[in-house]
């Protein structure tokens, strides 16, 4: 086994950082590295939590945090902002409370930009997670900024997701729709201080009415992240969606078809670098392009082409 996972499992810091930069970079070593964490995964529950930017994410994570800590367990908190290209502290670092928590030797806290595509953010958060989760945290809070559909690939990666609006937004209609509706587990109006709560828990419970057939309703909770109010509700409620899914069952059929999910995505990430590094290689690529620009030949033929010449249908045996 590798010196960087021994000390991540004897609960090094250090290497658990190192472990993370190495899959956010797509280091070379990653493969083996996941491949040496993953049998001490299994254990965390991961919890998402998304909204708009400003909706409080971040300081209902800080309370989640005291509270969990209180009950005395081990935590990770990743912070994905799929807007920023930096990592290393930019979304959760900025307040002040997480920093006092990231002095606790059971918190880790950690933030993540995209350095690549959206879809290698969704990926390397999946990453950060197994090696929290090997590093022996009992919870991992993923906190994911906004509502489109990289932040749906990587909430889907949560076993709990809890969607945070605004009174003030009068956006919250509109952010439901926009497909937020059938990931939540679990709604909170947060800035419940602000007028306007009850339009907007009404407007919630106006949307789950009309969801029909299902065997979860999520709860709607209000908070007042900076006071600390209504926190104990909402940690609760995550509790009881746990419960929901392990009893139910649900728990297990989950996390296989996250399963599934995971090895259809490393098989066609697998095919796809093992047919780019051979066309590197020994394929003039440029030229089949140039062919399709003059119109020499379509993308559709060039493409079987390709494969052809660099005997992908060939060693298939
Ligand atoms: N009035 C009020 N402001 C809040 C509340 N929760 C957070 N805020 C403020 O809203 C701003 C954004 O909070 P933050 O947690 O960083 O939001 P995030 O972008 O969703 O992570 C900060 O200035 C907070 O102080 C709340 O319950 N009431
Ligand atoms: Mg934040």
């Amino acid at each position: 086994m590798q010196q960087l996972v021994k000390d991540l499992l004897a609960g090094s810091r250090r290497a658990a950082a190192r472990l993370i930069s190495q899959v956010e970079n797509d280091d070379p070593h990653k493969r083996e590295l996941l491949m040496e964490i993953f049998p001490h995964t299994g254990r965390a529950y991961v919890i998402g939590i998304t909204g708009a930017p400003g909706s409080g994410k971040s300081s209902l994570v800080d309370c989640l945090l005291q509270q969990m800590r209180s009950e005395d367990l081990k935590v990770g908190v990743i912070g994905v902002d799929p807007t920023s290209p930096f990592s290393g502290g930019a979304i959760l670092g900025d307040r002040i409370r997480m920093q006092e928590h990231a002095l606790d030797q059971d918190v880790f806290i950690r933030s993540m930009g995209t350095r690549g595509s959206l879809g290698g953010l969704a990926r390397a958060t999946r990453e950060a997670i197994q090696v929290l989760d090997a590093f022996g945290k009992d919870i991992i809070l993923v906190e994911t900024v906004g509502v489109g559909q990289s932040e749906v690939d990587i909430v889907k990666t949560a076993d709990s997701t809890m969607v945070v609006l605004t009174p003030a937004g009068g956006d919250s209609v509109q952010t439901i729709k926009a497909g937020i509706m059938e990931i939540a587990d679990l709604f909170v109006v947060n800035k419940a201080d602000l007028p306007g709560k009850e339009r907007t828990v009404t407007e919630i419970n106006l949307m789950l009415d009309m969801k029909e057939d299902s065997r979860w309703r999520p709860p709607v909770a209000c908070t007042v992240s900076v006071r600390g109010e209504g926190i104990e509700a909402v940690w609760q409620s995550l509790q009881e969606h746990r419960r929901f899914l392990e009893e139910s069952g649900r728990l297990q059929e989950i996390r296989r078809e996250r399963v599934r999910r995971e090895l259809t995505e490393q098989v066609e990430y697998l095919v796809k670098n093992q047919i780019w590094d051979r066309v590197k290689e020994q394929i003039e690529f440029d030229s089949l392009v140039e062919k399709i620009v003059h119109r020499r030949c379509d993308p559709y033929s060039a493409a079987y082409e390709l494969l052809e010449k660099i005997d992908f249908y060939g060693e298939t045996d």
